[in-house]
C-alpha cells in the first residue's frame, strides 16, 4: 500500500447549473489525500457519445442519478479501492471493461466520468501539485486561447436563434489576462446594445445573452458593432467564433431553420454559412454541418479550411478513431475535447492527442451543464491544448473556469505563455 493507494470512492448527488441533479465523486487515499469532481451535462449531444444514466419516472423531469449513484457506491467504489490512484490509464480501462457497453450505458457516463476525473485530482493531490502540473510534468505549457461567448441560442436559448453559439476570440491579446479583459468589454458593450434595442432579456444556459434577435445576421451585425463599440479592431484583434450545432437541426442532408421554418439543402447551407464567412471575421466555426453530413463536412473544409478553424464536436464526439478518420479523410482541422462525451479521462486524452498528431486545433470545452467545477481548466493548460471554451461571461460555473486559468498565469510567472494565433490551425488569418 502506498500513500496514492484509494481507500475509498463516494458517489454523491449535487446540482448543476441548470438546477437538474448530477454525480459528483470523492476519492480518498490511504494517506487521507482526496480528490472530487462534478459529471457536466450536454443539450446538444452527439449520438454518439458517453450516456448519461438518468432514472426516468416522475422525479425532476426524470433526471435524478441515484442509479448512476448506486453504481460509483457499489460496483464502482469496489473496483477501485484498493488501486493506485496515479495508474490513470488502467484505472480508466477498468471503468470501461468493468461497465462493458459501448456506450456507458450500464454504469452510466456521468458516473464513469465523475469518478476518472476525480482519480487525477486525488493522484494529483498526492503528488502534491496542481492539476495542471501534474499533468504537464516537466513539460513546457501554454496559456489557452479562450472562446468566450457572448450570445446564446439554439438549444441553450429554446431554439430562439439557429445558431447555438455567438462567441469571440482574441487572439491579438498579449496575454490570457488580456483576452479576458478585452472579451469583459465586449460583453459589457453587447449588453448596453441590447438594453438600447430594448432587448435585453437576460442570459441563456451559458450565460451570454439572451438571443431576441429576428435573424442570424442580427445577432451577428450586432456582435461587430459591440467589438466596434469597445475600439477593438474586428477580425485584427477580435474575431467571431460560431457554433452552428448543426446536428440539432438538420439530418439526412436537410436543415430546418428556426426562425423562418426554411430547409436548406447541404449545398445551401453552405452557401449561408460561405456568405457569412465573407461577411465577418469568423475565425472559427463549430458542427457547421450535421453529424452525418460527412460530404457537406468534407465540402465545408475544402473551400474554407484555410482562413478558419472548423470544428468537429458532435460530429468527433470527442473519440480518437474519429479524428484520425476526419484527419484521412479532410473532413475539418480542430477536435473539441469534452471529458463526459468520450467517458474518461485518458480516452480524452487520446483523442486530444490524435487531434495534435493530425495538426488539428485542439479546444478543451465544457457542457451547457456545468458546476463549480474546474477540472477542464487545469486540462486545457496541463495538457497544452490551446484552447479553452466554456460559455460566457457571467454565470460563476463559467467565471470559475476562467478565473482558475489567471490564477494559473499568475502561477506560471514569468514562464507564462499565451497562445494567441499559433492555437488556430491556419494560415489567411484576416488583414
Ligand atoms: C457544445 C456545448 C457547449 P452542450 O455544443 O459545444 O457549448 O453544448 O454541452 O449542450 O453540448
Ligand atoms: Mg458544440
Amino acid at each position: 500500500m502506498t500513500d496514492s493507494t484509494i481507500a475509498h470512492v463516494r458517489g454523491r448527488r449535487v446540482w448543476d447549473s441548470r438546477g437538474r441533479p448530477t454525480v459528483e465523486v470523492e476519492v480518498t487515499l490511504h494517506s487521507g489525500m482526496s480528490g472530487r469532481a462534478i459529471a457536466p451535462a450536454g443539450a446538444s449531444t452527439g449520438s454518439g457519445e458517453a450516456l448519461d444514466l438518468r432514472d426516468g419516472g416522475t422525479a425532476f423531469g426524470g433526471l435524478d442519478v441515484t442509479n448512476a449513484l448506486s453504481n460509483v457506491n457499489g460496483e464502482i467504489a469496489g473496483a477501485l479501492e484498493g488501486r493506485d490512484a496515479r495508474d490513470q490509464a488502467a484505472i480508466d480501462a477498468s471503468l470501461v471493461a468493468l461497465d462493458g457497453t459501448p456506450n456507458r450505458s450500464r454504469l452510466g457516463g456521468n458516473a464513469i466520468v465523475a469518478t476518472s476525473m476525480a482519480v487525477l485530482h486525488a493522484a494529483a493531490a498526492a503528488s502534491r501539485q496542481p492539476l495542471w502540473r501534474y499533468l504537464a510534468g516537466n513539460r513546457p505549457v501554454r496559456l489557452p486561447l479562450p472562446e468566450i461567448q457572448i450570445f446564446g441560442g439554439g438549444a441553450h436559448a429554446a431554439r430562439r436563434v439557429d445558431v447555438q453559439d455567438f462567441m469571440i476570440m482574441c487572439p491579438a491579446a498579449g496575454s490570457f489576462t488580456e483576452a479576458l479583459e478585452w472579451t469583459a468589454e465586449v460583453y459589457r458593450a453587447a449588453g448596453a446594445l441590447m438594453k438600447d434595442a430594448g432587448k435585453l432579456q437576460g442570459v441563456a444556459d451559458e450565460g451570454g445573452y439572451w438571443p431576441a434577435f429576428d435573424c442570424n445576421e442580427d445577432a451577428l451585425d450586432t456582435l461587430m458593432r459591440a467589438i466596434a463599440d469597445t475600439g477593438l479592431q474586428p477580425g485584427k484583434q477580435v474575431g467571431i467564433s460560431l457554433d452552428i450545432a448543426a446536428s440539432e437541426f438538420g439530418r439526412d442532408g436537410h436543415y430546418t431553420l428556426a426562425l423562418d421554418g426554411r430547409t436548406l439543402g447541404t449545398d445551401q447551407m453552405i452557401d449561408m454559412l460561405g456568405r457569412w464567412l465573407d461577411t465577418y471575421p469568423i475565425l472559427s466555426i463549430e458542427d457547421p454541418l450535421a453529424e452525418d453530413d460527412l460530404e457537406g463536412f468534407r465540402h465545408f473544409s475544402q473551400s474554407y479550411g484555410s482562413r478558419c478553424q472548423i470544428i468537429g464536436d458532435d460530429f468527433l464526439v470527442t473519440n480518437a478513431d474519429r479524428v484520425k478518420a476526419a484527419a484521412s479523410q479532410g473532413t475539418l482541422n480542430a477536435v473539441l475535447i469534452k471529458p463526459n462525451q468520450a467517458g474518461t479521462v485518458t480516452e480524452a486524452h487520446e483523442a486530444l492527442q490524435a487531434g495534435k498528431t493530425a495538426g488539428f486545433g485542439t479546444i478543451v470545452s465544457a457542457r451547457s451543464g456545468e458546476s463549480e467545477d474546474v477540472t477542464i481548466a487545469h486540462l486545457s493548460v496541463g495538457w497544452d491544448a490551446g484552447q479553452l471554451k466554456v460559455g460566457s461571461f457571467s454565470r460563476s460555473e463559467r467565471m470559475a473556469k476562467w478565473n482558475e486559468v489567471l490564477r494559473i498565469e499568475e502561477a506560471l510567472g514569468p514562464q507564462a505563455r499565451f497562445c494567441g494565433w499559433s492555437a488556430l490551425p491556419f494560415t489567411d488569418r484576416p488583414r
